[in-house]
């Protein structure tokens, strides 16, 4: 098998300059490397040590049912059968990252591009883009949830038509799927919980973002997120929380087109700010325990 191009973002004296895939690949396993596999055991065996009690249920249990483990990368072809089984979502090989209507076009056909390789080991605790163990470790399993796994579908097929609708709508949706799908948290009995793939696949932000006292934990409502803006290089400053999947789900029911229009004559708050209409859950239990989110 020919081994796919590693497509990455260029780091140039001028920051991070993306470089973008657009071609689906067949995962090499046999060239992963000893070390491919020890990043990914060692990233699996740190995020499941602090996962318990933290990332919902559902994660934790998906993540069982797809049997993977700390063992060895796990093959795209045994991960399939499983996952289409469970709610007809499969996954497809990329070389990095693709461009936004190619990735939604794939999640509007339940395809989730997981890209075929992992982190350097010394980009164990900080990598700008997606990597396989953020698609794979991160992604895929809630993917094994049928409601959340029809969210990422309409998500998909609304952001499909986002894009031909212009800037604005687009962006209104990209942070939609920010403070969702890759930073959400949900309610549950036992208190809150982690869902979103950029939290479970950190350390540091598994923990920051339930226990510190720094960051607001609002109540979800559409449109507050529409109009939330986000930065991708620190701790979230604000995370929203969900009743449950099916709430996400039915948020996603009605025609975007007549929210664009409104929320396009209206300001946009910054990811710090907490109105006076938010819901705000007081669940940070480490006094103090900010990060250089407040720098
Ligand atoms: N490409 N491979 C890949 N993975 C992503 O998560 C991804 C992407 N391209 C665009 C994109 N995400 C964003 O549009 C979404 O995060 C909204
Ligand atoms: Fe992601």
């Amino acid at each position: 098998m020919q081994i796919p191009r590693k497509v990455e973002h260029q780091q140039t004296d001028r920051g991070t300059i993306p470089v973008y895939a657009t071609g689906v690949v067949d995962q090499p396993w046999d060239s992963y490397s000893a070390t491919d596999h020890q990043v990914w055991s060692q990233l699996f065996a740190r995020q499941r040590e602090v996962l318990p009690g933290r990332a919902c249920q559902e994660f934790i249990d998906s993540q069982n049912a797809l049997h993977m483990s700390a063992d060895a990368i796990p093959k795209f072809a045994e991960l399939n059968p499983i996952l289409r089984q469970a709610t007809g979502w499969e996954l497809v090989g990329v070389e990095g990252l693709l461009p936004e209507y190619t990735f939604f076009e794939h999640l509007a056909n339940r395809r989730f591009p997981v890209t075929w390789w992992i982190r350097s080991p010394d980009q164990i605790d900080y990598i700008s883009e997606p990597d396989l163990f953020h698609d794979l470790f991160g992604h895929v399993p809630l993917l094994m949830n049928p409601i959340f796994a029809d969210y990422m579908e309409a998500y998909g097929r609304g952001a499909m038509k986002a894009h031909g609708i212009g800037e604005q709508a687009l962006l209104n949706l990209t942070r939609l799927y920010w403070y969702t799908v890759e930073f959400g948290l949900i309610r549950t009995d036992a208190g809150l919980r982690i869902y979103g793939s950029g939290i479970v696949s950190s350390k540091g932000e598994s923990i920051y973002s339930l226990e510190s006292d720094a960051p607001n934990r609002l109540g979800f409502d559409l449109e507050r997120i529409m109009r939330t803006m986000y930065r991708i290089d620190t701790f979230q400053q604000s995370y929203f929380v969900i009743d449950s999947f099916e709430q996400l789900f039915d948020a996603t029911r009605p025609d975007f087109a007549p929210i664009y229009q409104r929320l396009a004559e209206l300001e946009d708050f910054p990811a710090r700010a907490v109105r006076a209409d938010d819901t705000v859950f007081h669940e940070g239990t480490r006094e103090g325990f900010a990060t250089d989110a407040d720098a």
